[in-house]
């Protein structure tokens, strides 16, 4: 007979005491990433019935379109996380300036700052491909009880006590890491409760799949083409097979799963490419090395990188070590 598989709920108390701090807050915050992940699924599950497609006429800071429910997930989740007295900041891909939160309260503890992306490759949405939410979780470095300020944002990846992201494809998970490891639990819609469906995560050392949008072929550096063409050359076990979802969360989730490697370089149209180190790599790069993957700008870990402003974007290079390495050494020859 099966085994009755754990709720996320039950693991996260059972995993508390892993966590280098053990005061409960931090599994009350992911407690409450989950309750929001909930909310926001509901309501993404729903795009296709109600008129909540299209963009909602604000564009964000990086002069994108927002769609309804970019702003819609970036709301509940603020609020949520808020309403708890653990967050003492939010930033989010969606607004301009960091949140500060609780700072007319000179006896808040509140320890912790988010970084968030709340609906991640949203412009998939109205199509009906799978959509994301990465999350990324420090403790603040300014004195507790003062107002957060930027210095408590712009710290470096390998600073994270927690990252993660749910995926809300053909079903719902949330997959997220304390640094112990990364576990994946998948929302049994029935219920309301996500279940550990995939324990332990871990990318194969060696892949198979490259996941970048080849459409910018041309504008890409010498070292990306180079390793592109590696990629589809018939020796050994190439030509590699090339998959590109269009939304990091998916290409990360396939790649991690069954071994593969996802690019966004830099090019001659985007100097930094196009990914934001805050809420999208930084996260993507501690899920990654915790599964023994790996997360590189082409040269360097993507965790050592010092951030200089919230909305930066890096290139990125993320998933199988061995392909990873490959495709810095690529870089490097052509240097
Ligand atoms: P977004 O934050 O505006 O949704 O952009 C991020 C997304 C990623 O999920 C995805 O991998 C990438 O943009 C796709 O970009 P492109 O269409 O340029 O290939
Ligand atoms: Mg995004």
């Amino acid at each position: 007979m099966s085994q009755r598989k754990q709720t996320l709920g039950e693991f996260i108390i059972e995993n508390q005491a892993s966590f280098k701090y053990t005061s409960g807050e931090l599994s009350r915050l992911i407690n409450s990433i989950r309750l929001a992940a909930k909310v926001v699924n509901h309501e993404v599950n729903k795009a296709g019935l109600v008129d909540i497609l299209g963009a909602a006429g604000d564009t964000n800071v990086q002069g994108e379109d927002q769609q309804k429910l970019d702003v819609y997930a970036n709301t509940k989740f603020i609020q949520t996380m808020t309403k708890r007295n653990i967050v003492c900041g939010i930033a989010s891909e969606e607004e301009d300036d960091f949140i500060t939160i609780n700072s007319q309260d000179e006896n808040h503890q509140n320890k912790y700052v988010v970084l968030i992306d709340p609906l991640d490759g949203s412009s998939n949405i109205d199509v009906n491909v799978s959509v994301g939410t990465i999350f990324s979780i420090y403790r603040r470095v300014t004195p507790v009880g003062t107002p957060v300020t930027i210095e408590d944002f712009l710290q470096k990846g390998n600073h994270q006590v927690a990252a993660g992201y749910i995926i809300y494809g053909t079903s719902t998970m949330l997959v997220y890491t304390t640094g112990h490891g990364v576990n994946g639990f998948t929302l049994n819609p029935a219920i309301g409760s996500f279940y550990l469906s995939h324990p332990d995560m871990k990318f194969p050392e060696d892949g198979r799949i490259y996941s970048v949008n080849e459409g910018n072929y041309i504008h890409f550096p010498k070292g990306i083409k180079d390793y592109i063409k590696y990629c589809q050359m018939e020796e050994g076990d190439r030509p590699y097979t090339s998959r590109y979802i269009g939304s990091l969360v998916s290409d990360f989730h396939r790649n991690m799963i069954k071994g593969g490697i996802y690019m966004y370089p830099k090019s001659s149209k985007a100097s930094n490419g196009k990914l934001r180190l805050l809420y999208e790599c930084n996260p993507m790069a501690f899920l990654a090395e915790q599964a023994n993957g790996k997360a590189s700008d082409g040269f360097n870990r993507i965790l050592d990188i010092q951030p200089t402003e919230l909305h930066q974007r890096v290139p990125f290079i993320c998933g199988s070590k061995n392909m990873v390495e490959k495709a810095e050494e690529f870089m490097r020859a052509a240097e």
